[in-house]
């Protein structure tokens, strides 16, 4: 980077304090990874420069001769990981993934029915705050209040009563497997529209570590940047029949021209969720989510789920007498980032709220494996236990640093050297 640093020092230095401190942290947030060097030259190529309003072969400008073969790449690579009749690479990320599936199929007013937010769900499933729930009459599920988990009987009473349009399956904090083809006899049933929001699965789906919803949705929505491990982008895959209405409200329905460079990083990364290492690597997040619930069961910690089946952990600090916000602080100290996260009827509010959530994605592309979950497990455990022992966080902030050097992480090899 001698050009920039030639150019803006302050950036310059602040990129080089980020790569420090992604190489020196235990990164756990659920929906963060580390993209290949490969990814992250696509990002940064010559195709930021260019507009190309339109799909491939129907552009506004011209100069398109390499645009529409990168996009032609990522569609076709899309449709053959994940088995889609069609798809669309062009959402900036998933929130207007999901906003152009609204506008593709409903109008202003319309009941949609989804996840609720404080109980795993997304914003942009309905939540008051987000367009989703102020354009539209936007309707949630709960869990189950003694499991923690999902309640078909309940969803389907649910649906029969409101009449959705559209019922969304996904999740950014639910720690189990959702049973697409139980969604799609509701959703049958009331003769909605099913749209799966898989962003945070995408890359367990990819590697067969995770079922698809592709049999089953109408259309399926996710980002490309959380365990699929690509750039921030997104993408819409649905069956044939949908395509047009998706691809007229991706554009010219919410955006402009698609970022040509993300487009084509998108391509990379989705050459790699191909290939057979990224199946490994997939099933080996699973495994590692797995342990490291089962080390924090045993000490004691309350798991919403009570496990997990995917990448991601949710728990209910309660118990320990610590607030999610100030165990994320903690921990944090430690070189263990994480976030706060409400949990299924969290009394608290959702600034200040009970629970931390965790993911496994990110630290498994630095190659942890089952040792390094029970390590942190027990950091976790002695951190969250004495929030306030400054001198324990610089420690274990030097134990995690130690251990991250001898797991260089993905692009920044050159840092972790130990
Ligand atoms: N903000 C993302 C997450 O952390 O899950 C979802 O969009």
């Amino acid at each position: 980077m001698n050009n920039l640093q030639q150019q803006d020092q302050e950036i310059y230095d602040l990129i080089q304090q980020e790569e420090q401190r992604q190489a020196d942290k235990i990164r756990l947030i659920a929906s963060e990874n580390y993209v290949s060097s490969a990814v992250m030259e696509a990002t940064g190529s010559v195709f930021t420069n260019k507009y190309s309003e339109g799909y491939a072969g129907k552009r506004y400008y011209e100069g398109q001769q390499y645009v529409d073969q990168v996009e032609l790449l990522a569609i076709q690579r899309a449709k053959d990981l994940f088995g889609a009749d069609h798809v669309n690479v062009q959402p900036y990320s998933g929130s207007p993934a999901n906003l152009a599936v609204y506008l593709a199929f409903i109008k202003p007013g319309d009941t949609i029915l989804g996840m609720a937010l404080p109980h795993g769900g997304h914003l942009t499933h309905g939540s008051k705050v987000s367009i989703s729930g102020k354009y539209f009459n936007a309707e949630s599920y709960s869990l189950d209040q003694e499991t923690g988990t999902l309640d078909y009987d309940a969803i389907r009473a649910k649906a029969k009563a409101c009449k959705p349009k559209i019922l969304i399956a996904g999740h950014s904090a639910f720690s189990r497997v959702l049973d697409f083809a139980e969604f799609r006899k509701i959703a049958d049933e009331v003769n909605a529209l099913l749209l799966v929001d898989m962003a945070h699965f995408a890359g367990l789906v990819a590697g067969g570590a995770h079922p698809s919803p592709i049999p089953y949705a109408d259309v399926v929505t996710t980002t490309t940047h959380k365990s699929l491990r690509g750039p921030r982008g997104a993408m819409i895959l649905c069956k044939e029949e949908h395509a047009q209405a998706i691809d007229k409200a991706v554009f010219p329905g919410i955006q402009g021209g698609p970022h040509n460079s993300t487009t084509a990083a998108i391509a990379v990364a989705l050459k790699e969720a191909a290939s057979p290492a990224f199946k490994e690597y997939a099933a080996q997040i699973v495994a590692n989510a797995k342990t490291l619930a089962t080390t924090l069961n045993e000490q004691g910690f309350h798991l919403v789920t009570g496990g997990t089946d995917n990448h991601l952990l949710l728990i209910d600090l309660t118990n320990k007498g610590v607030t999610g916000k100030v165990a994320a602080k903690a921990l944090d100290a430690a070189g263990i980032v994480l976030n706060y996260n409400a949990v299924p009827f969290d009394p608290r509010k959702p600034f200040d709220p009970s629970g931390v959530r965790l993911g496994t994605s990110a630290v498994t592309s630095r190659g942890f494996k089952e040792a390094e979950m029970v390590k942190i497990g027990n950091w976790i455990n002695a951190i969250v236990s004495a929030p306030e022992d400054q001198a324990l966080q610089a420690e274990t902030a030097q134990a995690v640093k130690d251990l991250c050097a001898a797991f260089p992480a993905p692009g920044l090899e050159h840092l972790s050297k130990g």
